[in-house]
């Protein structure tokens, strides 16, 4: 046996167990261990049965992610699996924790599956830009039929025990792991139960079941590859015998696996992990409990932020100053639950729950015992100031207190109390009870236990945390501002919104920069470029003159019925408008730019390059810990495509020689605005990527 797997003997049945801690992954070590026990199993002649086991918190929970691209080393997987399938042993599996992909694949090649009721089994390769390499969708479909294999495949969901076994993937579900089944392998093994093998079960579909499930699907796995490759392993599995469909899966695999989506969607899985890694702020630095929460403001952010810790079942107190901006917040919180009501995405009484999480007031004095009071009113930092000095006086010792500000100082905001250890920014995004980024912004005084505390507090209701630094915009939005920016002056160059727009969204993006303003609304931007105007460099071009013009006219985007866009009563379909495209061509005018013709292609690269190269100024001022956390926060804040793996990653895949050299040639046809970054440079000179500074 290899220390990865161990051996033992319960009577007439050998227990195995796999002891490879965090999530018992297939490393070299266990499938080599697996397949000594087995061979060991076999040979005892004392053995009448075999049950396999997961050590620790789960059983195998999937092929070890870190091992692909990797040199194959140790037991083939599938030698492992054939061995267990063919063996003349019975063998139970007794899944608790997440049997998952390799892991669930594994069990499915034992005769049967024993589970506790909390265990959660599921094949998420296709997260990874992968589909179940070692036979899963082969057995799958066998055992749940096609159509919900389709969707377990294609979507990666768990599914718990009790539903598993109800699907027939689980065989008997029961309360203690291990006692239960090696009685559960006695039984069967007294009973002569047969040697079940999934393969000898047939798998029919009906005609043209793949076809509309292509098309039925077809916007939702846009720009994917792995779905697509997985709904041809289930079609194998209906129209091939088992073992080409094997071949067939192995085949389709392959592709998946050598594909830049697939490393792109590997490098996000661990990115994810990743985020909650602060050099100074260890794992156990201390949190403190957050029982209540209070909202200043209940506008568009405050309700939308209030709903994600009500959802938790935290209390919330609403606090405006008037009373009627205080009614209109809570009656569009209870409007948008009941729209999820209405859509059967949620029961009426879990409303009512949710609902009953919100109190409400209009005096600061109500909300001094909340833990963590969070502001989120107009973007005027006088304003901020004014909050955070009341709130200093009300909140109680030890309360944190947060701005969800998306552009202002942290340490500006936090200078108006006498407690800036306890300020934090916590920057939700529109809409903020469904974006899944949450900025945490440190500022220069704020302790580990409230850094900690609030990325904590952030995961706790299912958003996905990312420490930031306190420079203008942080980082989304510092970044964002390069985006919109290069893409107006893309408008003054010659090209249309919805040519950008459809360029970007081709690219992956959910929307592109000129629907994104309408929807978050135009008149932010404007606003924040008044106030810099005053300071902005006279050498500075500027990107503004079209969306002022716009603004001009209050024309703000969707709230106001139209924005770059046109847009029908109740429906967010941007119509194109003649006066915008008017204004565009007379500011190219104004400018004498020749208005030309622009391919997709250069499109992308001006609107999104200035992602890359803020990104790498962002992390040469130490505002992002690692280019990675700047790949989450565009994924989760601003729908970049996770199978290009967010902007820092796209590049490294391009190569940053080819993005420098692109960048140097903007930056002779357009100026300083194109000036590379010096840390962009210097990875070129030494022939490094964002990879390389991410593992230093
Ligand atoms: N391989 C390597 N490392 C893994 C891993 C895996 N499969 N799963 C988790 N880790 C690491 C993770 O990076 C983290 O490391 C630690 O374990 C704890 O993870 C042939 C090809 C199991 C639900 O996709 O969904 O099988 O940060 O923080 O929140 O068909 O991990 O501590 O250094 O996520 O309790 C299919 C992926 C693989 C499951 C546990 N399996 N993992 O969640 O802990 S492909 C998966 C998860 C495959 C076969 C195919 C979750 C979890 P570190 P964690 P958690």
């Amino acid at each position: 046996m290899s220390d990865a797997v161990d051996y033992a003997k319960r009577g007439e049945i050998a227990v195995i167990t796999v002891n490879s801690p965090p999530v018992n992954a297939l490393s070299a070590a266990v499938r080599d261990g697996l397949g000594a026990a087995f061979d060991k199993g076999q040979a005892d002649n004392d053995v009448k049965g075999m049950v396999l086991l997961g050590g620790g918190r789960t059983f195998i929970a999937g092929a070890d992610i870190r091992e692909f691209g990797k040199p194959p080393q140790g037991k083939p997987f599938h030698d492992v699996l054939v061995q267990m399938e063919n063996s003349s042993k019975l063998i139970v599996a007794a899944i608790h924790g997440t049997a998952l992909g390799g892991g669930l694949e594994t069990a499915l090649c034992c005769h049967y599956r024993f589970a506790v009721p909390s265990a959660l089994v599921g094949l998420p390769e296709v997260k990874l830009g992968l589909l179940p390499g070692a036979g899963g969708t082969q057995r799958l479909p066998r055992l749940v039929g096609v159509q919900k294999a389709l969707d377990l495949v294609t979507s990666g969901d768990f599914v718990p025990a009790p539903q598993a076994k109800e699907l027939g993937i689980i065989d008997e579900v029961g309360d203690d792991l291990l006692e239960g089944a090696v009685a559960f392998a006695e039984k069967l093994v007294a009973e002569g139960a047969p040697l079940k093998k999934i393969r000898d079960l047939p798998c029919e579909a009906e005609a043209g079941v793949f076809e509309a499930y292509r098309k039925a699907n077809a916007r939702k796995f846009r720009g994917f590859l792995a779905p697509w490759k997985n709904i041809d392993c289930i079609e194998a599995a209906a129209t091939l015998p088992f073992d080409e469909g094997i071949a067939r899966e192995r085949a389709l695999f392959t592709d998946c696996v050598t594909s830049p989506e697939s490393a792109a969607q590997r490098h996000v899985f661990f990115a994810e992990r990743e985020v909650a890694k602060i050099p100074d702020v260890p794992k156990d630095t201390p949190m403190k409990d957050i029982k209540k929460i209070a909202m200043v403001g209940a506008g568009t952010m405050g309700g939308g932020i209030a709903m994600n810790f009500a959802n938790a079942g935290i209390p919330v107190m609403m606090l405006e100053v008037a009373q009627d901006a205080l009614d209109r917040g809570m009656a569009i919180i209870e409007r948008n639950y009941a729209n999820t009501v209405k859509k059967g995405r949620l029961s009426q009484e879990k409303m009512d729950q949710r609902m009953a999480m919100f109190s409400t007031t209009t005096d600061f004095a109500d909300i001094g015992d909340a833990d963590l009071v969070i502001e989120a009113v107009f973007e005027k930092m006088e304003l901020k100031k004014e909050i955070f000095a009341k709130l200093d006086a009300v909140m109680k010792p030890g309360a944190i207190m947060a701005s969800n500000t998306s552009t202002l100082s942290i340490d500006e905001i936090a200078s108006a109390t006498k407690r800036p250890e306890s300020v934090i920014g916590m920057h939700f995004f529109s809409p903020a009870n469904v974006m899944r980024l949450l900025e945490v912004v440190r500022g220069e005084a704020t302790s580990p236990e409230t850094i900690a505390t609030a990325m904590g507090i952030g995961r706790k209701v299912g958003k996905i945390s990312v420490l930031v630094g306190n420079c203008f915009g942080f980082v989304g939005n510092r970044m964002l501002h390069g985006y919109t920016g290069e893409g107006t002056f893309v408008l003054e160059g010659g090209a249309l919104p919805q040519q950008v727009d459809g360029a970007i969204y081709d690219f992956g993006l959910a929307m592109g920069p000129f629907a994104m303003g309408d929807m978050a609304g135009l008149d932010v931007g404007w606003l924040v470029r008044k106030a810099k105007a005053a300071d902005r460099p006279s050498n500075e071009e500027y990107g503004g003159t079209i969306p002022d013009r716009i603004c001009e006219l209050d024309r703000f985007g969707q709230k106001t019925g139209g924005g770059y866009y046109d847009y029908k009563e109740g429906d967010r379909t941007p119509i194109p408008n003649a006066e915008v495209q008017a204004i565009i061509e007379q500011v190219s005018k104004d400018k004498n730019i020749a208005r030309r013709d622009f391919d997709n292609d250069e499109i992308v690269k001006r609107c999104l390059y200035p992602l890359i190269n803020i990104g790498a100024q962002i992390l040469d001022e130490g505002m992002a810990m690692r280019p990675s956390d700047i790949d989450i926060i565009y994924i989760n804040g601003y729908g970049f495509p996770a199978y290009k793996g967010g902007p820092m990653h796209w590049a490294d895949a391009i190569g940053l020689d080819k993005v420098l050299a692109d960048m140097k040639r903007f930056h002779a046809e357009f100026g300083e605005r194109w000036r590379p970054a010096p840390l962009l440079e210097k990875l070129v000179a030494e022939g490094k990527s964002f990879a390389d500074l991410q593992a230093a």
